[in-house]
Formats: C-alpha cells, sequence, structure tokens
C-alpha cells in the first residue's frame, strides 16, 4: 500500500527536472540573444561610430580663440556614405552647423565631457560648418565619390 504513491512520485520528479532543465536552456539562450543584441547596436558598439572629427580645447576652460578651441582635423576627407562622428572632448558645449540652405550639418549641442554626434554624408561635396557658441571654430568635411 506505501509502495504505491512512491513508484508514481518518481516519474513525476523526473518530469519535473526535465522542465527545469529545458526552463534553464530557455533562459540561457535569451540571454545569449539579448547580450549579442546589445553588443550589435549603438551605442555599446564603438566600431558603428565611423571616422572620427575631435573637437579639442588646448587650455581648458577657456574658449576664445581658434587656437583654444578647435575641430580635428580642420579639413576631413571622406568618400560618400561615410559616417563621420565627432567627439567633444572639450570642458564647453559645442555644434557642428551649417546654413540648413548649403548642407544639412545641425548638431544642436554636443555636450561637454564626450557627448558625440554623427552624420552619414550620402552626397559629394564640401560641408563647411563651424560652432554656433564660438563661431571663430570653423572646419569642413569634403566628400568624394569613390571611382
Ligand atoms: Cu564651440
Amino acid at each position: 500500500m506505501e509502495q504505491a504513491p512512491k513508484a508514481a512520485e518518481a516519474p513525476q520528479a523526473k518530469g519535473k527536472k526535465t522542465w527545469v532543465v529545458i526552463a534553464a536552456v530557455v533562459i540561457i539562450a535569451i540571454v545569449i540573444v539579448a547580450a549579442l543584441y546589445v553588443l550589435r547596436y549603438p551605442p555599446f558598439n564603438t566600431s558603428d561610430l565611423g571616422t572620427p572629427v575631435a573637437i579639442v580645447e588646448s587650455s581648458p576652460p577657456s574658449c576664445g580663440t581658434i587656437q583654444n578651441c578647435y575641430y580635428d582635423p580642420a579639413i576631413k576627407n571622406v568618400t560618400v556614405n561615410t559616417k563621420v562622428t565627432w567627439t567633444n572632448n572639450g570642458q564647453n558645449p559645442h555644434t557642428v552647423t551649417t546654413d540648413p540652405s548649403a548642407s544639412p550639418l545641425d548638431s544642436g549641442t554636443i555636450a561637454a565631457g564626450g557627448a558625440t554626434w554623427s552624420y552619414t554624408f550620402t552626397q559629394a561635396g564640401t560641408y563647411k560648418y563651424y560652432c554656433t557658441i564660438h563661431p571663430f571654430m570653423k572646419a569642413e568635411v569634403i566628400v568624394t565619390i569613390v571611382t
């Protein structure tokens, strides 16, 4: 009489263990897929930042002249469909701006301390830009077609 319930319990316990293993495998798979997704897309994927232009302050926080605050390089040569990323390494906010009728660069404020702004150039041309906060800061991106 006592053995009958025990015999019934054993397969039930085995079934539960199987489900625990399946649940663990599913959870691990979800974690792996989530991790791969996070690593693949920005801001985690630093390789997607494109080619860099640094916003430099040589004697921060002073930003009174072009010697103090500038884009590096001042002339950036890229090919069509290149993504350019500006990084503000300074202690002042800056912008990457052109006349909207001439060019589409309009970053808004790029915050101090490492903020970035990116733009992918899909048309060949010379894109002169400046900083609206420090108008003496001027630079350009020259975009050429790959031949
Ligand atoms: Cu500026």
